[in-house]
């Protein structure tokens, strides 16, 4: 049986909902059915739940600051207020059923905040130091920087190696790792890359895009979207 992956869509000032293409064709592609769950969708998850065998959450706008305590800072960029209760009522049952997250930019970050973690409002003002080019100028399928892989971490043994070089569209950064988490990945500027439980079945927060690197027979990318499906089998 193929597992039912229910995945997060952007909503903008207008309600309207859309999601890019290469999250459903990736998920597609590692052998699941994507199901794509609106925002507002908070009532109906335990009729929802017992459907879906795993939850890829998505990336999109940035994230309201309210949720992690702050007011908006100058550079904060556009955000998706309906989208993010949801988003953060999703994780938490995920925490508690151990149900499979892939969790991409954004996806992440409201993942780490969900679990009480906060966040850079834009890493170019609010990081200590100079940070590198995280909002790349080329095509979604390029590599432009490279992250450092936590030894012993998932991403470490999917990888097979303890630096990999990824594609990067985000200005805003998760800060404090909350538990369950910790850093699975750091860029050369220090900026975290990837956060992962080691107390659930599969629950990795990946800031850069794998799904927009399948076509381009990236490897890690291939397996991360594989491992995720697998583990969305076992029950
Ligand atoms: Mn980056």
């Amino acid at each position: 049986m193929k597992p039912i992956i229910g995945i997060t869509c952007c909503t903008d000032r207008n309600l309207k909902h859309y999601i890019a293409d290469a999250y459903l064709s990736a998920i597609r592609f590692a052998g699941g059915v994507p199901v794509i769950l609106p925002a507002g969708s908070e009532r109906d998850l335990p009729l929802l739940w017992p459907k879906i065998d795993g939850i890829l959450l998505t990336g999109g706008g940035d994230i309201d600051p309210f949720l992690f305590g702050e007011e908006p800072e100058r550079h904060l960029g556009e955000i998706e207020p309906g989208r993010d209760p949801f988003e953060i009522f999703l994780c938490r049952q995920a925490l508690l059923d151990d149900m499979p997250v892939l969790a991409i930019c954004r996806g992440m970050q409201i993942l780490n905040v969900a679990a009480g973690g906060d966040m850079y409002q834009d890493i170019y003002s609010q990081f200590q130091h100079k940070v590198l080019q995280h909002t790349q100028q080329a095509a979604r399928s390029h590599l432009s920087h490279t992250a450092a892989v936590t030894p012993g971490s998932l991403l470490h043994r999917l990888a097979g190696q303890s630096v990999v070089k990824v594609n990067s569209f985000h200005h805003q950064a998760v800060r404090k790792v909350a538990e369950p988490f910790e850093t699975a990945a750091r860029a050369s500027d220090g900026v975290i890359e990837a956060i992962e439980s080691r107390t659930h079945r599969f629950m990795l927060g990946v800031q850069w895009h794998p799904e927009a690197l399948l076509a381009s027979e990236d490897q890690l990318s291939r397996k991360i979207f594989q491992t995720f499906i697998e583990s969305c089998k076992k029950t």
